[in-house]
């Protein structure tokens, strides 16, 4: 990622914030921990080519010839039936998908964070990384960074293989290791010409936690791919993160698919479908089919 995307994602980031706190998205804590599954679709995101403020709390940027499809399978994804592919055909494209909920939790807060991936091209240990976009400083000046996992530094977890869903856990008891695209208290950016020869530059997430104490999520949390992933496609699934015992996790599929009668109800039967993605005359359809799954 070059110097003027990182500043444009970093004005985006706050522009974003504001945004969403007018529009009231912002997280707020729950009294009690819990775990909830969110599905996703198409439906959900708004995208963008970049540096654009997101109008709904999941975006897909996609410079250059970057994609990300809904799509069903690869077989068998984590959760569901489907799953979100990226693609990067050249080294020049980049896809991410952010969601913007999570602005403002603690970096401190975090008790979990991971993803599933299945790679369908690609060699090496390329597949799409996990990106939190943060401000490490809290409310002095400047901090701005985006914090990055990927498979390939955490040589504790598996290699990365082709056709096969693989399973990231990017907290791994806070021993994950995460590098920062900016270089940041107790973390050198990889990219940064100045450090000096054997700086830290990829850390365990509480070796940035304890250089950084007051830093928060600022922008998105997600998954990235590219600049740099020629001939990559990895479909992506399960993203979770948790923060004071609460864990949140997206399941990506091709359709909000019915799943009970209370989804039906005030109107809810026009937001649903069957698991084939076909829709409901009316209510009573969409009860109907919750009760005999037909
Ligand atoms: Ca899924």
């Amino acid at each position: 990622m070059n110097s003027k995307r990182l500043k444009g994602l970093a004005v985006t980031a706050l522009v974003a914030l504001v945004v969403m706190l007018s529009l009231g998205l912002v997280a707020i804590p729950s009294a009690s921990a819990a775990s909830t599954t969110t599905v996703v679709t198409e439906s959900d995101v708004s995208r963008y080519a970049e540096d654009t403020p997101p109008l709904k709390n999941w975006v897909i940027y996609t410079p250059n010839a970057g994609t990300a499809t809904f799509r069903s399978g690869p077989p068998t994804p984590p959760l569901g039936a489907g799953s979100l592919e990226l693609s990067t055909p050249t080294g020049n494209d980049k896809v991410t998908v952010f969601n913007y909920h999570h602005m403002g939790t603690a970096l401190s807060a975090i008790d979990a964070m991971g993803y599933s991936t299945y790679r369908s091209a690609g060699n090496l240990q390329q597949v799409a990384a996990l990106n939190i976009e943060v401000d490490v400083n809290g409310s002095a000046p400047g901090g701005f960074t985006t914090l990055v996992f990927e498979p390939v530094y955490n040589t504790d977890q598996d290699a990365v293989v082709s056709g096969e869903w693989q399973t990231w856990d990017a907290f791994n008891g806070g021993n994950a290791i995460w590098w920062s695209s900016r270089t940041i208290p107790g973390a050198y950016s990889p990219n940064d010409i100045t450090a000096p020869s054997g700086a830290p530059l990829y850390v365990s997430w509480n070796t940035i936690l304890a250089n950084n104490p007051n830093a928060f999520i600022v922008g998105g949390f997600g998954v990235n791919q590219g600049s740099g992933n020629p001939a990559l496609t990895t479909a992506v699934d399960a993203l979770t993160i948790g923060a004071g015992g609460n864990t949140t996790t997206y399941d990506f599929e091709l359709y909000h698919v019915a799943m009970n009668k209370d989804q039906c109800k005030n109107g809810g039967w026009q937001n649903v479908t069957r698991s084939d993605g076909t829709s409901f005359k009316n209510q009573g359809d969409c009860v109907s089919y919750t009760n005999n799954h037909k």
